[in-house]
């Protein structure tokens, strides 16, 4: 069986049953003036990966393999957004706020968008997700069940929040996870390292880390 070198240790590759998934590569975490840059954060490391998360997307289109996409945000009345997730913190702008890419995190609005280097091609799921995980109330489960997906590659944003939450959903619901170490970003470099540690750890207990080009390499050859 085909491996892609992987921490803790080798990770089993099938083809017929993998897909990658990117997490919120969305203007709004990655752009001045969106609820990231609100948050006091630093948009910047967001925006440095974004070559790397692009080569893996196109590492999986080149191998014939699905490439997910998914998009944090809400329904413009607000109806998906507990007060406990609209009020938390002290951000300049809040979720559903007018900003300067139009309303914060809210479907349809310019910077919820994904980044147009980014952007899905025709065929590509993309899943709006309401919360941190990926699987809370949205139709995942459902798309990679009908396309019989059993192993999940991770890119995107942020390491510690969003990501680490899906693959956790994941791991829980019997997915192998594999998180791609240049493909993902936090604003918190510590907090990345932190949650490459806790996944792998335990002997996998959430799921594997990899290197992209470790990645690349075997699916290349798929
Ligand atoms: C956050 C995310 N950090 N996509 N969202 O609020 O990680």
């Amino acid at each position: 069986m085909a491996e892609i070198s992987a921490q803790p240790f080798s990770f089993p590759f099938r083809k017929q049953e993998i897909a990658l998934v990117v997490i919120d590569m969305q203007r709004d975490f990655a752009e001045p003036g969106g609820f990231g840059a609100s948050l006091g954060n630093d948009v910047g490391r967001i925006t440095k990966i974004v070559p790397e998360v692009k080569r893996l997307i196109q590492g999986f289109r080149d191998a014939g393999l699905p490439v997910i996409h998914t998009m944090e945000c809400h329904r413009p009345d607000l109806s998906d957004l507990p007060p406990a997730k609209r009020n938390r913190g002290k951000p300049s702008l809040r979720i559903g706020d007018e900003g300067p890419m139009g309303r914060i995190l809210i479907a349809g609005e310019p910077g919820t968008a994904i980044l147009p280097e980014l952007a899905p091609i025709e065929g590509e799921v993309v899943i709006e997700k309401p919360g941190k995980g990926a699987f809370y109330a949205t139709e995942l489960s459902d798309v990679l069940k009908e396309k019989s997906i059993k192993q999940l590659v991770f890119a995107g944003v942020t390491t510690e929040v969003c990501v680490q939450t899906t693959m956790r959903e994941a791991n829980d619901r019997g997915y192998e996870c594999l998180l791609c170490v240049q493909a993902t970003e936090s604003y918190f470099p510590e907090f990345k390292e932190a949650a490459f540690a806790m996944i792998r750890a335990q002997g996998a207990i959430v799921g594997w880390t990899a290197d992209i080009d470790d990645i690349l390499e075997t699916i290349s050859h798929a």
